[in-house]
């Protein structure tokens, strides 16, 4: 994998960049969707690869694991060949899933038992088989195992844990050498920063993680209830030492004006579950703000959902329409507020970009985050 900075904002830390993988190129700033089980929720390949079109999605090694199962997916020869997805994949190493999902858990230096949340089996995570697993699995970019702290979370207790993130860092680090991978295209590992919301953490742990050398860093912990104040404090004591020639990845991250706002702070990447769950709730996001669409006002509005919007969906379906398929349960509205959300996210990074290029990011932010701030 590599990482091209193509230019850093001078009114802020935004940067453009470019990274390159064995599946093609991702421009950043990136949103990537969210594909917990193989399948963006909702979404047809074709929607995804031609209207939404993003460089690189999103699947989660907890879920994988436990179905379609490791001995799938390597039958199949890896994640892309099953979803039929040919361009980047990163996966998500289950240090967040097993804490949020799972039925019950048990965490240990050696690694989380925990039980299913599908079946009530019990399984363990080990930053060991978790690398194993995500070999299996075949993503382009794959997560460290992490222990991602609770929110709010005492000292000692974060203290403890982002020590241990790190010895389980090390771990990754040593058996991914000495686990090859199953196809014929590179991996890359990217370490996690935690250290709660204790700024003397986030540093210490962002120097552990920039020591660690690899070719991507994330930033874990945020995005977990704390005030967005508090995320981008936490953000910009960590983007002030992670090095500058590598793209980092704020995990987790969030609301339309959230993802400005962190990348204004030197994220280059993120993933939410929000627009494709926030969708399947009938809330649509736009840049003039977010939609409910099951609210009785739009029962006539016949004007298209987003008359601005990029994607065919904006313009093909009124917002009556979409209401009424919501009021009478139709999946089609589920799927119409997917897609309409996803082509939101992306076309806000692609537009973030632009105006990095261009030099105005600032004043288009600061517009953007008022313009947004709104429930319409
Ligand atoms: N760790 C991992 N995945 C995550 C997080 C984390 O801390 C978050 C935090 N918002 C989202 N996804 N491994």
């Amino acid at each position: 994998m590599e990482f091209e900075l193509l230019t850093t904002d001078t009114g802020s830390r935004a940067r453009a960049g470019k990274i390159t993988t064995d599946h093609g190129e991702i421009e950043t700033p990136i949103f990537m969707p969210v594909g917990t089980v193989g399948t963006v929720k909702g979404v047809h390949q074709n929607e995804l690869k031609d209207d939404i079109n993003p460089d690189i999605i999103l699947g989660n090694t907890y879920h994988l694991y436990l179905r379609p199962q490791t001995e799938i997916l390597k039958k199949a020869g890896g994640l892309h060949k099953f979803m039929n997805w040919d361009r980047n994949i990163l996966t998500d190493s289950g240090g967040y899933q097993v804490y949020s999902l799972s039925a019950r858990r048990k965490i240990k230096e050696e690694g989380v038992k925990f039980k299913s949340h599908i079946d009530g089996s019990y399984h363990t995570f080990t930053p060991e088989n978790v690398m194993e697993i995500q070999r299996a699995i075949g993503a382009d970019i794959i997560m460290a195992f992490d222990e991602c702290t609770p929110y709010p979370c005492d000292y000692n207790y974060a203290k403890r844990s982002m020590h241990m993130t790190h010895r389980w860092l090390d771990r990754c680090i040593n058996h991914l050498e000495k686990t090859p991978e199953l196809y014929d295209y590179k991996q890359t590992l990217f370490p996690i920063v935690q250290g709660s919301t204790y700024k003397d953490l986030r540093r210490q742990s962002a120097e552990y993680i920039a020591n660690a050398g690899a070719l991507g860093n994330a930033i874990g912990g945020l995005s977990v209830g704390e005030p967005a104040e508090e995320m981008y404090a936490m953000t910009e004591v960590v983007t002030e030492i992670l090095p500058e020639d590598k793209p980092r990845y704020l995990m987790g991250v969030g609301t339309p004006i959230n993802i400005l706002e962190n990348i204004a702070l030197g994220i280059d990447m993120f993933d939410c579950v929000m627009p494709t769950r926030n969708g399947r709730n009938g809330m649509l996001f736009t840049s003039h703000g977010t939609i409910n669409i099951k609210n009785k006002k739009w029962a006539d509005d016949f004007s298209p959902i987003d008359p601005e919007g990029v994607s065919f969906v904006d313009s093909q379906y009124s917002k009556a329409y979409v209401r009424h398929l919501f009021t009478v349960n139709e999946m089609l509205g589920r799927q119409i507020a997917s897609i309409h959300n996803l082509s939101f996210y992306l076309w806000l990074t692609r537009e973030a970009r632009k105006h990095i290029l261009a030099g105005d990011f600032p004043q288009w932010k600061d517009k953007m985050v008022k313009q947004m701030d709104k429930r319409l």
